[in-house]
């Protein structure tokens, strides 16, 4: 059935307006909105259920290793818009990266899922149709705008300041018009806290490629912000805001980039961060923002940044073309001098991340001759084996960023620092996602227990 057939179920209504939305005869597609009302009670009903049958049933021990090791693997958070399998890697609400390459909605005349789709899929849980796409695109262009004082905020920085870092403070700045902030100074209910949650989410996802925009051409100049079209879908807009809305292939590079760094469940850093931060009750603005700050550390999403300068140096060092002998050395150079190989290994993943893979097999579409591609490749052949026998890393294989910056150079897009800011762009799809059914299931404030060493030496020695 389709959703316009469905919303004209008589079902429909009640749901509707318990959730403050009207009800609508008119033949027009269901938004994400509507049809979010109509699933959280069966989901709040789900998630009692599970909790009434498993709730007091032990999910895995929890070793005194994970307290002090990052609280690798401990099962600690529910997150429904993905879940990430060590072998098989990320699954959108079941479905794998080539999965939602195919069933998801595109744009006329390409070939990548538009991550309009996407968002509806984390959110719902179902795959959207064209239309329910389009009328999302709409939305988001219609709530693209920043406030002045934002603009005002960004044209400020100094050029020098970290990409990351004006985009955090442009995001948290956002705060000062959030419907979920004011909603709540003016007492609403508990159960009415997704709505502006909601809308909150959808302003962040909408205003981010303004924010974006802005930064590039701050920092990197390319004169004046074009406005954003609203005929156009959010993945042309961001590039058209970067100055390379006239190529095509940057603009399908742009929907799969967004589509693959989405969601990668919630344990990572800024997943995780957005879903702590937001269980403070602080606003999706405030949320994300603290998860930016997260997603720009090294060992996180600014390693898109530190694989292109990883790779200029060596490219400076022993050439475009080098050899498999001088790649080894350099490899091994960058580990005896105690960094890390950026781009390879991951805390959870124990094979090449499909995330990878999508990337390679775009640039094998559309640039197989490039050199930079062309060097990511044979550094692959090499890096895993060197991990290996160095023999620390428990995973030798590459992840998503060991890719992502070569594709952006290939387009011309070739300032590295800027490199996280679209992968900030990206990640606000799952965090706001989560954050909106955090607020419609009523999650609670976070607050595991911490120990202090003493005090796990004192339990032990008790009970021994
Ligand atoms: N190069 C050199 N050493 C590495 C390594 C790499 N690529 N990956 C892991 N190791 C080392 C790691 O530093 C640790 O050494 P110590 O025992 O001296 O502390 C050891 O191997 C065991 O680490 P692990 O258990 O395999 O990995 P972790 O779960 O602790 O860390 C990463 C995971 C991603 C932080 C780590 O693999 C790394 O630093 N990779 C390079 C940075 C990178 O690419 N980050 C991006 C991750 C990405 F998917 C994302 O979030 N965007």
């Amino acid at each position: 059935m389709s959703f316009t057939r469905a919303l004209l179920n008589s079902s429909r209504p009640s749901a509707l307006r318990a959730a403050g939305l009207r009800f609508s005869s008119t033949a027009r597609p269901v938004t994400l909105k509507e049809r979010l009302a109509e699933l959280i009670p069966a989901e709040i009903e789900n998630v009692k259920a599970t909790r009434a049958e498993h709730g007091k049933k032990a999910f895995g021990p929890v070793l005194v290793d994970q307290l002090y090791g990052g609280m690798r693997g401990l099962p600690a958070l529910i997150w429904d818009g993905s879940v990430l399998d060590a072998e098989e890697g990320i699954r959108f609400r079941g479905k794998t990266i080539p999965d939602i390459q195919k069933a998801l909605p595109k744009a006329p005349g390409g070939q990548e899922p538009l991550p309009e789709g996407l968002f509806w899929l984390l959110v719902t849980g179902e795959i959207p149709t064209q239309e329910q796409v389009a009328e999302l695109s709409k939305d988001w262009a219609a709530r693209a705008a920043i406030p002045e004082f934002v603009e005002e905020i960004l044209d400020r920085c100094p050029p020098t300041l970290h990409p990351m870092s004006q985009f955090s403070l442009a995001v948290t700045a956002l705060n000062h018009n959030s419907a979920f902030a004011k909603a709540y100074q003016e007492g609403i209910s508990k159960k009415e806290y997704w709505g502006p949650t909601f809308e909150d989410s959808m302003d962040l996802i909408a205003k981010l490629p303004n924010i974006a925009g802005r930064i590039y051409r701050n920092v990197y100049g390319g004169g004046k912000l074009p406005a954003i079209d609203a005929t156009k879908d959010y993945s042309w807009n961001l590039a058209n805001l970067l100055g390379f809305g006239e190529n095509p292939a940057f603009v399908e590079l742009l929907r799969l980039y967004i589509t693959i760094h989405s969601d990668h469940e919630g344990g990572n850093v800024s997943a995780h961060t957005g879903k702590l931060v937001g269980s403070a009750l602080s606003d999706p603005f405030l949320a994300y923002g603290a998860a930016l700050n997260g997603l720009a550390g090294p060992l996180h999403g600014l390693a898109n940044q530190e694989v292109l300068v990883w790779l200029r140096k060596m490219q400076s060092k022993i050439g475009e073309e080098p050899t498999d002998e001088a790649v080894k050395e350099y490899i091994w150079s960058t580990l005896k001098g105690g960094q890390v190989v950026p781009g390879y290994g991951h805390a959870v993943l124990r094979k090449t991340d499909p995330r990878y893979t999508a990337q390679r097999e775009f640039a094998l579409k559309h640039l197989p001759e490039d050199k930079m591609f062309k060097l990511v490749g044979q550094i692959y052949n090499l890096v895993p084996d060197i991990l290996l026998e160095a023999g620390k890393a428990k995973n030798p294989w590459p992840n998503v960023d060991a890719h992502s910056g070569a594709l952006l150079t290939h387009y011309g897009l070739t300032q590295m620092q800027y490199y996280t800011v679209l992968f900030g762009v990206s990640r606000a799809f799952g965090v706001a996602a989560q954050l909106i059914w955090d607020r419609a299931l009523g999650a609670p404030l976070e607050r595991p227990k911490s120990y202090s060493t003493s005090a796990i030496q004192k339990i032990f020695k008790d009970k021994s």
